[in-house]
């Protein structure tokens, strides 16, 4: 139950900063991209993303929302397979050809990025789809890797990553707890 900090408000804006650079730089600037932020926490994030990038580059990239929710049928049940489900998409841009980068602030099983990129290629076909995360626990389940990464943090399945962001949670921290 003991909380360690990982992440203060310092390090989160580094991180944010880096990856912002990184998005512009393997693409090459920002033509024809859109950030999209997994709900809740992911969405905070593509918009400071969005707004280092306004401040890197001068342009306002575009910024749509996705809804996903991951059911566990069993709580009791280590082995039971979650299932990832969209709920809303909010992306009003033409994604045909686009380069999407989606957001989250944590990547763990891959599957709700795997729900995230099916409701993305539902809405037309993108160039290419890229991951954000701020921070990746590790324990995939599916064959999916991030592109860009705040912090690298190895847990065991029973820690858990608490992400507060100031929009939300007044505080800007990453803990872990067990
Ligand atoms: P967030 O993305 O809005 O931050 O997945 C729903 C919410 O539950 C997430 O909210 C996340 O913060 C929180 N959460 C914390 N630990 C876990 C976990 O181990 N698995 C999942 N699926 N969610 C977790
Ligand atoms: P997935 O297992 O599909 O990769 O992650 C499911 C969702 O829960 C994602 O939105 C992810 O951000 C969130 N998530 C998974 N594990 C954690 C965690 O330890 N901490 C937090 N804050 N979110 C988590
Ligand atoms: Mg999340």
């Amino acid at each position: 139950n003991e909380k360690t900090q990982l992440l203060d408000e310092a390090a989160i804006a580094r991180a944010i900063k880096r990856i912002s650079h990184e998005i512009i730089e393997r693409n090459k600037g920002t033509d024809d991209l859109i950030l999209v932020g997994i709900k809740t926490r992911g969405l905070p994030l593509a918009k400071r993303i969005q707004k280092n990038i306004e401040q890197i580059e001068n342009v306002t990239v575009d910024t749509g929302e996705l809804d996903i929710s991951l059911y566990r049928d069993d709580l009791s049940n280590r082995d039971t397979v979650d299932e990832a489900t969209v709920n809303q998409t909010n992306i009003q841009q033409d994604i045909a050809g686009k380069k999407v980068v989606l957001v989250d602030d944590v990547l763990y099983t891959g599957r709700t990025v795997r729900a995230a990129m099916d409701a993305v290629i539902d809405l037309g076909r993108p160039k290419n789809i890229q991951l954000a995360v701020l921070v990746d626990r590790g324990h995939r389940e599916l064959p999916i890797r991030a592109d860009y990464v705040g912090k690298n943090i190895p847990t065991s399945q029973d820690e858990v990553i608490k992400v507060h962001f100031e929009e939300s949670d007044e505080v800007d921290q990453v803990s872990i707890y067990e």
